[in-house]
């Protein structure tokens, strides 16, 4: 069960009683439907990273779209697929965690992508939930309008979905009517966050994932799934932030793959990073890198265990 910082006071005059809507709701979908695309863009800040490689988010991310008289906790999930590593089983453990945690879903589905049996894969995941979902079908901009009712057709044969929106999460299309429908399938109940937090990630979680997020977009043509991040050293005072992060690969032969020549490559990789972590963590970033080969740590429980920042830390 996810824990809110604070529990409203229900004892008087609560957010309940004033009518406020709030709840959870999963994002579900298939990889690169564009999920945390579509999370950034309801909550308005960068909660969870975004790649063009399927199978970015490993984990269950949460992020708070503050509304006019609702709250809305989202949790972005990792794409549903057929899991054969320790590592996939994890991820397909968070989809079902927050499938089963929800008051609400959205499914996700690109829209520019042909309809397949990974489809109806993610749609019977959800039928076995059978959550009140609303289908958001994406990337509307990058498809000819003629394609959509055919698939809203498909769609609505499958599950009975409350409402079938057509969005752009990249553009920003359909958002503002996406959000009313979702509020729409809330109940009464607490702000269980302070207006000012929009995620519940730990500052290191964060930070691995956004040095993550440039490993990917920097390796995707070799090494789209065998990197991991854990950071080593995370200290922070008045005038700068010192991380210390190891890039774990699966063999040897992928250390010169993120080093590339001379070191170009993790230094391209560090500087974007740091741009990036700068703005978090204010004024300076002072951002260290190394690789370590960990092989099969998609196997092995110890690893996948400390990439979940929801476990506690090791002693
Ligand atoms: N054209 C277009 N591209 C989009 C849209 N939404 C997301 N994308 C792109 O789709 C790719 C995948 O986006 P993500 O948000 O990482 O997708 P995801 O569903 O979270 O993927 P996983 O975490 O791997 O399951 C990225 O290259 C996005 O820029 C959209 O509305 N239009
Ligand atoms: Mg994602």
């Amino acid at each position: 069960m996810i824990q809110a910082p604070s529990m409203p006071d229900l004892s008087e005059a609560s957010a309940a009683e004033r009518g406020f809507k709030s709840g959870f709701v999963a994002i579900v979908g298939r990889p690169n439907a564009g999920k945390s695309t579509l999370i950034n863009a309801l909550v308005g800040a960068k909660v969870s990273i975004v790649t063009p490689v399927p199978q970015t988010t490993r984990n269950r991310i949460l992020g708070v779209a503050h509304r006019p008289g609702a709250q809305i906790i989202f949790m972005d999930t990792p794409g549903i697929h057929k899991p054969l590593s320790h590592l996939n089983q994890q991820m397909m453990t968070f989809v079902r965690q927050a499938l089963a945690e929800r008051e609400a879903a959205l499914f996700v589905a690109d829209a520019s992508a042909p309809f397949g049996k990974g489809d109806e894969y993610a749609v019977q995941l959800l039928k076995s939930y059978a959550p009140p979902t609303i289908l958001a079908l994406n990337k509307i901009d990058a498809i000819p309008k003629k394609r959509l009712l055919p698939l809203i057709d498909r769609y609505a044969k499958l599950y009975e979905f409350r409402e079938i929106i057509p969005i752009s999460a990249l553009h920003g299309e359909g958002l503002t009517e996406l959000a009313e429908a979702t509020v729409k399938l809330l109940r009464d109940g607490p702000e269980y966050f302070p207006p000012d937090v929009y995620t519940d990630q730990p500052e290191r979680f964060l930070a691995a994932e956004i040095i993550r997020e440039k490993i990917i977009r920097h390796t995707r043509q070799e090494l789209p799934y065998a990197t991991a991040v854990l950071i080593e050293k995370f200290e922070e005072s008045d005038t700068l932030t010192r991380i210390h992060a190891a890039i774990v690969v699966e063999k040897e032969s992928q250390r010169p793959i993120i080093l590339g020549a001379g070191g170009a490559r993790i230094k391209q990789i560090g500087t974007e990073a740091r741009q990036e972590l700068e703005k978090l963590f204010p004024p300076k970033v002072f951002l260290e890198l190394f690789v370590r080969v960990a092989p099969q740590w998609r196997d092995d429980r110890a690893v996948v265990a400390a990439l979940d920042y929801r476990n506690p830390a090791p002693e």
